[in-house]
């Protein structure tokens, strides 16, 4: 069992900052790979999926694992781009130190901001590498800037740049003194250049005076002209770190790779380590416990991420939470109750894998082929117990997809159970209403990828806008005499319903009931009338969508000793409820969904005045999960925010979010009909 010191950190920040990289990096310093790889040339080891090789860009959380020095280091590397903010929060969950990897030319951008909130939100300690130092146009004061105005005050500067643009080339060091020189291409000593001095002491005393007020005696012995030693500046700061209240910011390239070590060394000194920021907070029988995290404890993995290798079948990645896991041991999953054997662990670093004998309680470690093992599953000795994580983001963009031809129809159904697995983010689901297949996600680039992958596979499928399920109803009661009447030599057909409609609330489907005295119609024959107008409202009313929320009385009748047969009645019935339709009109409903917006401050007048012009009503607003930003909730008609993920970013600068679900039916406004009819045919 490795007894190394643990250190699982969570990259995250806007896409393209240069994670992937920064891992890549890593790997170099660290000596797993002996070049370093280019995202650009599809040879980064985090960007190991053939279609992120192709687009140079993540799409999916990466495990690398690797020693430094005499840590072991966990790097979860996390898609930026906004769809894929799932997989970057489900990485969140496995790790102790999320590092912001911040652009040194742009300063901080969206989905900055809302990993940030993610991060809050989660408790996550936090530091960030401002990235990139060697671009043109960047600047280390800016970007210190620009985090300090996002993140708030308690963000610190632990180093400084020695160089700008090309010509950066080392790192001054903030908590002790000495800078680090990169010209060689490794790093070396250095000493502070003078043009820099007073910078690094006027940012070593500020560091001092936002750290030390976390330790009553040295804040005294400060505020009496002694200065905490190296050793003490960085245990305050480990514990700010852990306690949250400072977030120091680091700098360097990714590139270069210039500082990289040096931020692998802070990670091991100052970064928290597993469970250092307290326990896991689990739940039995609803009621909530903590996790601790205790090598000797009984066994808890949380699985974080799925992937499916074409060799090595599903590969289910879990964070040790507690106790100490070795191949072959058998837990429970906590969601189906079944046994789970872990025959094979084993640790990744990228698509490279070693197999592993055991790991204690704070390691990252991943398990192939388990049963029915999803992402969010709790695996562990106690049945009982699950640790939730984040719920992976609603599907906010769908569109409808099929099989070009019959011969396909089973390979692109198992590609796409396949993906789901994958991305929890990604729903497939079959329309009752409207007979698609609809693919759902998180945008537009998200379902890009996904017709990318299949396209990848050879299979053969076409897109189609997602159709509304529309419904119909009566606005009004109706009463009708329903007749089916033929004589066509043999035996004839005959039936007379009377029958009384009216329309009930939402959500309430169809009611039957029969009122018939007197043997008018026999017994056994009146559910065919009742049978007669169901299938009639499945079949649809005045504008083709199916009807609902009625309830129909058959209250008097005729019949005809030798030609009335259930058949003839069920006719009558379908007849019935097209007279009534006819009498009365039908009403169309359209879905409303109900709507959750996250949004800063500023955007608040803007996203307001949107959905109003959706024909939104807003019934609350409230803050948001972090400071500055509001909740807002609306119910929306759904035809009306079919793309509002798309219109939200762009209203936004990206830094919207929201969620939706189906809330109810309402009748859709008449004026709008021949606008609904023109875009169904
Ligand atoms: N000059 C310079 N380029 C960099 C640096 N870091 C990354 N890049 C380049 O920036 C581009 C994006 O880098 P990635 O590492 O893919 O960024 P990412 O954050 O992983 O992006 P996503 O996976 O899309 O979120 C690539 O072309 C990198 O080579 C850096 O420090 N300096
Ligand atoms: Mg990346």
């Amino acid at each position: 069992m490795s007894s190394q010191p643990i250190r699982n950190v969570v990259l995250v920040g806007h896409n393209g900052n240069g994670k992937t990289t920064l891992a890549e990096a890593m790997l170099y310093r660290a000596g797993v790979v002996s070049r370093m790889g280019r995202v650009d040339d599809g040879t980064a080891q985090c960007d190991h999926d053939p279609e992120e090789k192709a687009r140079h860009q993540s799409l999916s959380l990466s495990v690398a694992s690797f020693d430094w020095r005499d840590h072991r280091i966990n790097i979860i590397d996390t898609p930026g781009y906004t769809d894929f903010v799932g997989e970057a929060v489900n990485g969140m969950h496995a790790a102790d130190l999320a590092v912001f990897v911040v652009d040194a030319v742009s300063g901080v951008q969206a989905q900055d901001q809302v990993m940030w909130r993610h991060a809050e939100r989660l408790g996550l300690p936090r530091m960030v590498f401002v990235n990139g130092l060697d671009r043109e146009r960047s600047s280390f004061e800016r970007t210190l800037e620009s985090v300090q105005s996002h993140f708030g005050a308690h963000v610190e500067a632990v180093q400084l740049p020695l160089g700008a643009e090309a010509s950066f080339h080392g790192i001054a060091d903030l908590v002790g003194d000495g800078a680090l020189d990169y010209s060689s291409g490794t790093s070396a000593g250095a000493a502070v250049p003078d043009d820099l001095a007073d910078d690094v002491s006027d940012g070593h005393i500020q560091l001092v005076e936002g750290v030390v007020e976390g330790d009553d005696e040295l804040l005294e012995q400060y505020l009496e002209g002694t200065e905490p030693s190296e050793e003490q500046l960085q245990r305050l700061i480990h514990d700010a770190v852990d306690h949250r209240s400072v977030f120091p910011v680091l700098c360097g390239s990714a590139a270069k790779p210039i500082g990289v070590d040096r931020l692998l060394d802070f990670i091991c000194r100052v970064g928290p380590a597993p469970g250092e920021s307290g326990p896991a907070e689990g739940v039995r029988h609803s009621e909530p416990v903590e996790v601790a995290m205790d090598a000797s404890g009984s066994p808890v993995a949380l699985v974080f991420k799925t992937r499916i290798d074409d060799f090595l079948g599903q590969i289910s990645f879990m964070k040790v939470l507690s106790g100490t896991i070795r191949a072959n041991d058998t837990l429970v999953n906590s969601r189906t109750a079944d046994k789970e054997r872990l025959h094979n662990l084993m640790s990744f670093t990228g698509a490279e894998h070693q197999a592993v004998s055991q790991v204690a309680a704070g390691d990252i470690v991943a398990a192939t082929k388990l049963g029915d093992v999803r992402t969010g599953d709790t695996l562990a000795d106690d049945s009982a117990l699950s640790v939730p994580m984040t719920p992976p983001p609603t599907p906010v963009y769908g569109v409808a997809i099929h099989a070009s031809a019959p011969a396909q129809e089973d390979k692109l159904a198992s590609a796409l159970r396949r993906f789901a697995t994958e991305d929890p983010s990604l729903v497939i689901r079959q329309d009752a209403t409207t007979r698609q297949t609809v693919l759902s996600g998180a945008g537009e680039a998200h379902l890009r990828v996904v017709r990318a992958r299949l396209a990848r596979m050879g299979i053969d499928f076409e897109i189609e806008n997602m159709k509304i399920a529309y419904l119909e109803t009566l606005p009004r009661p109706a009463d009708v005499e329903a007749k089916h009447k033929k004589q066509s030599g043999g035996h004839g057909q005959f039936a007379v319903a009377m029958v009384r409609f009216e329309p009930l609330t939402r959500g309430s489907g169809y009611e039957f009931d029969s009122e018939v005295t007197g043997g008018a119609i026999p017994r056994g024959l009146i559910p065919a009338v009742g049978a007669g107008i169901e299938e009639a409202m499945a079949n649809g009313g005045r504008h083709g969508f199916p009807m609902v929320d009625l309830r129909a009385v058959c209250y008097d009748g005729k019949h005809h000793s030798v030609d009335s047969s259930e058949m003839s009645f069920k006719i009558a019935g379908s007849h019935a409820l097209k007279q009534a339709v006819e009498q009365v009109g039908s009403a169309v409903l359209e879905p409303v969904s109900e709507v959750h917006v996250e949004v800063p401050d500023a955007y608040q007048g803007d996203v307001l005045g949107d959905l109003n012009s959706r024909r939104g009503q807003v019934f609350g607003t409230e803050p948001g999960s972090a400071a500055g930003t509001s909740v807002i909730h609306a119910h929306v008609p759904t035809s009306e925010i079919l793309s509002y993920v798309i219109d939200l970013r762009s209203m936004t600068g990206g830094t919207g979010t929201f969620s939706a679900q189906h809330h109810d039916y309402q009748p859709l406004p008449h004026a709008l009909l021949a606008r609904v009819m023109a875009a169904d045919d």
